[in-house]
């Protein structure tokens, strides 16, 4: 995973001062890109503790079509709350405390982390148990997912771009058009988020399979290591999916950036040394009936996790 480190060395290097969308501040390039070959071992960083379990369950859920945060939830996968909670707390229906500016103001109130601390688990436990408010409130929009599996067309007709990659894959592989996009213009404004990794393209040679992601925003000391193990599981879902090898996943930037409260993490994690990648075990199974715990990761070996807020 040197790779990983030479990105953030270049930020710290060559990165600009910028303002964000939320207010923390960020040290940031344009245009960078990593290539991982894959038959070396799964790229999941060594040098802080990256939770595999995850990573698999939100690529699953993706898979699986779903946008609704409860599946995550009930699965003890908690990376997308903010989002939906933030819808919530600016809903009519939302009658507690204040909640404006919550992802700032936790890490500097400690007396207004509690609160929010107390409002979210509130929150979550609702969205767990009962179905007709998470069918509301747990609803990130359309979010990766429907845009995988379900992009609408038009007409009201769908398309599942899922299935015609593995469909393209299989019957024309030296295709240059595997595409996946979750950038849908005419959505994104409706969507918790708007898509951070947008665009996929995979390419077969000597029967391996490769993929390139562009990715337009990368919070890198959170969110990269996320994004790299995510796209490097899903190449090899794909590449099982459509009988061929892994090959190398390209992973192409945007707007790359350490945020600045993430500084003092950056420099623990650059001052360790990468231990040897681990290895991933999948079942006979198709991609879209595969569970959490059907994946196996042998022989992960980590340096100690390494705390950090995100910006919201
Ligand atoms: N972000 C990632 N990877 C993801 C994801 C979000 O790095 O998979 F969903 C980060 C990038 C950025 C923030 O720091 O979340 C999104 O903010 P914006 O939409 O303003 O780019």
């Amino acid at each position: 995973m040197k790779q990983y480190h030479e990105l953030c060395e270049y930020i710290l290097k060559n990165g600009a001062n910028r303002q964000d969308r939320t207010g923390v501040g960020t040290i940031g390039v344009f245009g960078y890109q990593m290539r991982f070959d894959l038959s070396m071992g799964f790229p999941l960083l060594t040098t802080k503790k990256t939770p595999f379990r995850l990573i698999v369950s939100e690529l699953l859920w993706f898979l699986k079509g779903d946008t609704n945060i409860q599946t995550l939830v009930r699965e003890n996968n908690n990376i997308w709350n903010e989002w939906a909670f933030d819808n919530w707390v600016n809903s009519n229906d939302y009658t507690g405390p204040n909640m404006e500016n919550f992802g700032i103001r936790a890490t500097k109130d400690e007396e207004f982390r509690k609160l929010y601390e107390e409002e979210m688990e509130t929150f979550i436990t609702r969205i767990k148990s009962d179905n007709d408010f998470a069918k509301k409130y747990g609803e990130l929009g359309p979010v990766y997912g429907r845009q995988w599996r379900d992009w609408k067309r038009q007409d009201g007709e769908s398309i599942d771009q899922i299935a015609q990659v593995i469909h393209s894959i299989k019957h024309h592989p030296h295709s240059r058009r595997h595409i996946v996009t979750a950038w849908n213009p005419a959505e994104v404004e409706h969507m918790a988020l708007p898509p951070c990794h947008s665009f996929m393209q995979f390419y077969v040679q000597d029967q391996k399979l490769s993929c390139q992601l562009y990715q337009r925003s990368a919070d890198v000391f959170l969110g990269v290591p996320f994004n790299i193990a995510s796209y490097a599981l899903l190449v090899h879902l794909i590449a099982k999916e459509t009988n061929l090898e892994v090959g190398e996943f390209v992973h192409t930037f945007g707007d790359a950036h350490i945020y600045l409260n993430h500084l003092p993490q950056v420099e623990i994690l650059l001052s360790r040394t990468p231990k040897s990648l681990p290895t991933i075990e999948i079942p006979e199974k198709s991609i879209f009936t595969l569970e959490t715990s059907d994946i196996l990761l042998k022989g992960y070996e980590s340096h100690p996790r390494i705390q950090a807020e995100i910006a919201v």
